[in-house]
């Protein structure tokens, strides 16, 4: 196997100052000429060849100024030599054809239903021509687009559109030209039959641009909140960054067919057709939620990734972690309220700890900026996506909005056009603020780029009544993880805060501190062990940690079911609030799976504080619904040394029943109240009060389904019919397929029945019956039948992921059977995924990373399992490293 590792980075030996490429669109044979002009990087020597990538292509010709050349092709390179020894440029033309309909990996030229779609991130520009594909060679691309006019009549490519024309025979021609110097992974084309939406918008310095977005004929009205995004997300950049639209024109592009969830190449972002479509009846609050969020991420992208890039493939999270941190920052100050920033925040947090936590303490383990790499699709992880922006929030957290703001700025003046690395971040962000702790402590700090794993801090309390002092001593420790260990102290910024037993905030002070008490404040912890002693400290207090979750840690502290009631019930800070829930129902759940108890019961002092939570008039319906959610079973499963996901089940599912029963009273006024969310808008607010009506209906009817009473299972079916929403109908449907009521078995086939035509909807439709609970292990079945259905296409990423993965990792008590045979038919679906689209195999079988921590017997049928693939002999690397790995 070949392992890339970042230690041997070297400078790319030719700089490739302009392409210009011409294509001749066939789906079964596509003609491609790319001319380039080429020069020698001198300071990385005079004699090296020039070795340029390329991957199923068919090279017809290679000249060099014009002249036929000679090269020789070495492990899939093309190899010139006898080229100029100092830094003259020389024209370089190499023509190549390439297969775009029999690209099922969907990367590089592929198409879907009928249009041509590229995705070159991170080395799909290979598969289209032979070029320096590594985004450090930065070039100005122009582009010609020649195809039949009536197939493909809108040829788009990045920048500006300079020319357009006909051809003979029914074809016609579109040129592009994209003024910036971009990396090839930036490149896109799109050819097809397509609409678009489109608006002409003024921008702060008064100039002109035109955004479109582009989908197929049908789909148009549910364009318009990617639009208003789209809009929206331009205005926010300029106000919170002062960073503009740089091009004339910004288009998005949608396809059903895409591995990802979006692509952020210039001008031209292509989409995840899941992330642009969305209208009230096809597309729930979440699903609106995400257009936004992801419209967004792409849009910040023109700034924080194509204007400033990459200088290697290790660097991502450079663009990905900072990307994230903007994009949530942005869906935060859109949700408005600060109650609804807590919201998502709260929402972030959960996908970080149950996801990002789990792959740091499992086979994949790597450092926000990996050291080494066999594949790097492999690589576009939670670590480098989420725990990179919480590495980018802990920034802001120590030099504050405005020095964060001042560090932005900073990075641009230095790096704009520039393919650059974290350190180069992280030290703007420093520079520009020199009196911070970030910068006092900056080597220090840039540890979370290169230590994998979660650190864990202990948090101890002692209060002296005598002295009046409150001291509170915080130890972290990091364990090792795969090919690292020897871990070292991390600087960890604690916001906290301190309240009495009754709820009130505590003045802080630290000993020997001259500044006036404050009520709210961050310490840094940056050593294995240190207490801080807080004076003037009147009783003993309550600690209320980490409030915001101010870094990426597991945060260990022994507070008894009182004094999780106080911060539940009065902590001023949400995120805090919300933890103490779920700190509480995480502590009920282990205790009842370590004593062995099938039948656990809720505490009452428990059930009265949600209770409490649930209908207090002050709070957010939305974080309402967040506190009555226990926490899930992936992430109980977290906690657990030795993991038996049935019993975590079991476990859950009768302190579900018993919530569902105790506050049968709150949940039915719950109901009452929120239940009639009047028109559709999917803000923040009212998506908060059908999430908690949605909730309320849920343990309704669960409750019913048990004690045999079918009001509100007809409730439920009623509601799944005459919803207006796609929100309060798909909730009403989930309320039914979750009990296990027999109504589910009437209402999944009218839901098929209502949205046959829509892909999106089908994919919710597939994926709730992959996740459905299990009842005698009746789920993989139903499954595998599903795999048959007319509807079911395996080659459709998304489509796939919805049945599969709803199953493999949505539906842990339905996969992990006694038999094995959920990893059978893991192992079965990896394998024929594998030989159709490598990327998502690879995910797929990441469904198997915390394998080693199962009980028996799951523990050697998964082994089996693995075992099963690994002795495949046709692995894709992309597979391979990912199996590899989990059985090393
Ligand atoms: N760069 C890959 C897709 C994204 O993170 O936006
Ligand atoms: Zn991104």
């Amino acid at each position: 196997t070949h392992i890339v590792r970042r230690e041997d980075y070297l400078p790319p030996a030719f700089w490739i100052d302009t392409v210009e490429l011409t294509f001749d669109l066939d789906p079964a044979k596509t003609r491609v000429l790319n001319k380039m002009r080429v020069r020698r990087n001198t300071a990385a020597g005079t004699e090296q060849a020039l070795r340029l990538d390329g991957e199923d292509l068919n090279l017809a010709r290679v000249l060099v100024n014009g002249q036929g050349a000679t090269f020789k092709m070495d492990n899939g390179q093309l190899v010139l030599s006898n080229l100029p020894v100092d830094d003259s440029p020389f024209e370089l033309e190499i023509f190549t054809t390439c297969q775009p309909e029999k690209n099922t990996l969907l990367s590089g030229l592929f198409t879907s239903q009928g249009t041509f779609f590229t995705q070159c991130e991170a080395e799909g520009f290979r598969r289209i021509t032979y070029f320096l594909d590594r985004p450090d060679v930065m070039s100005v691309y122009t582009v010609t687009l020649r195809a039949d006019q009536a197939l493909y009549p809108v040829l788009l490519s990045n920048g500006n559109l300079i020319k357009e024309g006909q051809l003979e025979e029914g074809r016609h021609f579109a040129k592009w030209h994209d003024p910036f110097k971009k990396p090839s992974y930036l490149f896109a084309l799109v050819a097809g039959k397509l609409v678009a939406r489109e608006q002409t918008i003024i921008a702060r310095n008064g100039k002109e641009h035109l955004l479109q977005v582009f989908v197929r004929p049908g789909d148009l009205e549910k364009t318009e909140h990617a639009m208003q995004s789209l809009i929206a997300s331009i205005a926010w950049d300029e106000t919170r960054f002062g960073l503009h639209l740089d091009l004339d024109r910004f288009m998005i592009v949608a396809t059903s067919d895409f591995n990802m969830g979006a692509m952020e190449n210039k001008g031209l972002n292509i989409f995840n057709t899941k992330f642009v479509l969305a209208s009230q009846a096809t597309a729930t609050d979440v699903d609106f939620g995400n257009v936004e969020s992801v419209v967004g991420h792409e849009y910040f992208h023109n700034w924080t990734g194509n204007r400033i890039t990459c200088r290697d493939w290790f660097q991502l999270s450079l663009k990905e972690g900072l990307t994230v941190f903007r994009d949530q920052e942005f869906s935060m100050d859109m949700a408005g309220s600060d109650s609804a920033r807590a919201v998502k925040r709260i929402e972030d947090v959960r996908l970080l700890r149950t996801n990002q936590f789990a792959e740091d303490a499992g086979p994949m383990a790597h450092p926000v900026r990996p050291d080494s790499y066999q594949e790097i699709n492999n690589f576009y992880t939670l670590t480098i996506y989420e725990k990179g922006a919480e590495v980018v929030r802990m920034m802001h957290t120590l030099v504050g909005e405005q020095g964060f703001r001042k560090g932005i700025t900073l990075y641009f003046e230095r790096f704009d056009g520039q393919a650059v690395t974290c350190d180069d971040f992280a030290q703007a962000i420093a520079d520009a603020n020199p009196e911070s702790e970030l910068t006092r402590l900056l080597p220090q700090f840039k540890r979370w780029y290169s230590q994998a794993g979660t650190p864990h801090v202990q948090a101890t309390g002692l209060y002296d009544e005598m002295a009046q002092t409150y001291t509170l001593r915080l130890t972290q420790t990091l364990r090792p993880t795969p090919g690292q260990s020897d871990k070292q102290a991390s600087v960890i910024p604690v916001k906290l805060g301190l309240l009495t037993r009754s709820g009130q905030a505590i003045p802080m002070q630290l000993q020997g501190e001259a500044d006036p008490a404050t009520l709210e404040r961050t310490l840094v912890l940056s050593e294995a062990q240190q207490a801080f002693t807080f004076v003037n400290v009147a009783q003993a207090p309550v600690p209320s940690l980490l409030r915001g979750f101010s870094a990426p840690v597991v945060l260990h502290q022994q507070l008894d079911d009182e004094e999780l009631e106080v911060l539940l019930e009065h902590d001023s800070d949400p995120f805090t609030r919300w933890e103490a829930s779920q700190q509480w129902a995480q502590r009920i759940i282990i205790t009842a799976i370590n004593d062995g108890n099938d039948t656990p019961e809720l505490p009452p002092r428990f059930t009265q504080a949600l209770s409490k939570v649930l209908n207090d008039p002050l709070l957010d319906a939305a974080f309402k619904d967040l506190v009555l959610t226990l926490p899930s079973e992936a992430y109980i499963a977290e906690q657990i040394a030795t993991v038996n996901p049935q019993r975590i089940h079991t476990v859950r599912q009768a302190l579900l029943a018993q919530l569902a029963a105790a506050l049968q009273a709150d949940w039915q006024r719950t109901w009452d109240l929120h239940h009639d969310t009047g028109a559709y808008t999917p803000d923040a607010l009212s998506a908060g009060r059908r999430a908690l009506a949605g909730k309320a209906l849920a343990m309704l009817t669960l409750h019913s389904s048990t004690a045999e009473d079918t009001i509100w299972p007809g409730k439920a079916y009623q509601r799944f019919k005459d919803a207006s929403n796609m929100t309060d109908r798909f909730n009403a449907l989930s309320a039914l397929v979750h009990a296990r009521h027999p109504l589910a078995a009437k209402a999944l086939p009218l839901f098929h029945q209502l949205f046959k035509n829509e892909a999106l909807v089908l994919d919710k439709w597939f994926q709730l019956q992959a996740s459905a609970p299990d009842l005698d292990g009746d789920i993989l079945p139903q499954v595998q039948q599903l795999m048959k259905h007319p509807d079911f296409n395996i080659k459709n990423p998304n489509r796939a992921r919805s049945l599969i993965f709803g199953f493999t990792n949505a539906n842990p008590a339905a996969f992990h059977r006694e038999d094995g045979a959920g990893y059978q038919f893991w192992a079965d679906q990896v394998i024929a995924l594998n030989a159709i689209n490598a990327q998502v195999a690879a995910r797929l079988a990441r469904a198997m990373d915390a394998w080693r921590k199962l009980d028996e017997p799951f523990k050697a049928h998964a082994e089996t399992a693995l075992q099963r693939v690994a002795a495949q002999e046709k692995l894709s690397k992309d597979v391979r490293e990912i199996i590899e790995k989990a059985l090393a």
